[in-house]
């Protein structure tokens, strides 16, 4: 038997959280906020469950691509049980796939989350893979069909990057009158306050782009004609780099075709290479519409190392940043004008980017930075809980608390006990 630990109490907590999240075949991310299925949250609360029930894992991944639609895309949000607690709901988004669900996609982080859980059992794993393999595959082709912008991923609005309200989109969103847009009810402020989540002005915009797609039967040719927001992003452009790069060695292990990863991979690291903003000296966004760029030093800027890239200056970067607040790492430099400790992805420290971030860290050959923001992010958790995310300055947690994917980083990641660190 494995000796007792300080953290023995809060893995007892995280596994407590993941089953009470557990719907049988998908986790919610908390209740009340979040009632269903969300993509990049599903592939996090996989290696949570990876920790202490392999079967359990991959079905969580399973089930999210039962939700792929005919052209490849796996939606943001699968409805797969009404809930009147949270808007949108599929009425508005009118998504066309097998499962009610949205119409947008998400960071592409499955395979990434599902290479770890892979090699826990490699067996195991290839069966599994058998039936995701494919999949996945026709995901990220449908990234490469419709999101580039000279090689970088683009995303069509703010949720599809997971950063809903992070400063990347200001231009892009200011570009957008969201004429006729109707009353509509938020859900998300009666869980949470409203001094936490994104403001009025961006939920005008976030449904006026949902109306828009759902108008238009989600067809991405018809979209791309005259596309009103479109930002070509690091979260988005490194997730699916490092995902290209693990399915690629997941295909090698079973020996399937894996030819037009090279291509991929290549082109992506030149989509990477357009993301530098050389007045910043960091991996930006870029808004395709007018050429600006966002200027947010951001969680997503420092995702290049696990998307492979060791890029002159992000070190510096980094520790400039890190040095500025208690927890790292914020969503937004605490030295920028629009940032805000608190306000959801404009400040805050969320735990899913630092698991990427830290384990991004280590590969490079930075391994005491990368213990650094391990051991940080645990402390943060054991002392402030398994929230949502939490205020860099102090750690006070906020938004929804009781979270899968905080309390699944914590089993897979950052707990001493965890066995993916
Ligand atoms: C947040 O986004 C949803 C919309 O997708 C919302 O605010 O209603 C984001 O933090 C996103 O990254 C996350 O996947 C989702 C569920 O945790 O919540």
């Amino acid at each position: 038997m494995r000796d007792l630990t300080w953290a023995d109490p809060f893995d007892e907590q995280a596994r407590e959280i993941l089953r009470r999240n557990d719907k049988g075949r998908y986790t919610i991310p908390t209740a009340g906020l979040y009632p269903y299925q969300w993509n990049w949250d599903s592939a996090f609360a996989a290696i949570g469950f990876a920790e202490f029930d392999l079967d359990r894992a991959w079905r969580e991944i399973e089930t999210l691509f039962e939700g792929q639609w005919d052209n490849g895309m796996v939606p943001h949000i699968l409805f797969h049980v009404p809930d009147e607690g949270y808007f949108p709901s599929h009425d508005v988004w009118k998504g066309t796939g097998p499962v009610a669900s949205s119409g947008i996609s998400q960071p592409p982080v499955a395979a990434a989350m599902a290479r770890q859980i892979f090699e826990r059992d490699p067996e195991v794993g290839a069966q599994r893979m058998a039936g995701l393999f494919d999949k996945m595959v026709a995901w990220h082709r449908w990234f490469i069909n419709w999101r580039l912008d000279r090689g970088a991923v683009c995303i069509t609005h703010p949720w599809e990057a997971g950063r809903d309200n992070a400063p990347d989109w200001d231009v892009a969103m200011a570009a957008i009158t969201p004429e006729g847009v109707g009353d509509y009810k938020r859900r998300d402020t009666s869980h949470v306050d409203s001094s936490m989540r994104p403001t009025k002005y961006d939920y005008d915009r976030y449904v006026w782009l949902v109306q828009r797609g759902a108008r238009m039967g989600w067809n991405e040719a018809l979209m791309l004609e005259d596309t009103p927001f479109r930002v070509a992003d690091p979260t988005m452009t490194f997730t699916l780099l490092r995902s290209m790069r693990d399915l690629a060695a997941i295909g090698r292990i079973m020996g399937r075709d894996i030819n037009d990863f090279t291509g991929w991979i290549a082109t992506l690291e030149e989509g990477a290479a357009t993301l530098w903003n050389d007045d910043l000296g960091c991996y930006d966004s870029r808004d395709v519409r007018s050429g600006t760029w966002a200027n947010a030093i951001s969680n997503a800027s420092f995702l290049c190392w696990y998307a492979g890239l060791d890029t002159a200056g992000m070190r510096d970067i980094y520790a400039n940043v890190q040095a500025q607040v208690k927890y790292g790492v914020p969503s937004l430099s605490p030295q920028d004008d629009r940032f805000d400790s608190k306000r959801y992805w404009r400040g805050p420290v969320w735990g899913v980017m630092n698991l990427m971030i830290g384990l991004g860290l280590t590969e490079m050959g930075l391994e005491a930075e990368g213990e650094a923001l391990r051991a940080s992010t645990a402390d943060l958790i054991a002392e402030h809980g398994f929230a949502e995310y939490f205020d860099p300055m102090d750690g006070s947690p906020a938004g929804g608390s009781s979270f899968t994917w905080t309390a699944a980083i914590w089993l897979g990641w950052a707990s001493p006990n965890a066995r993916g660190k």
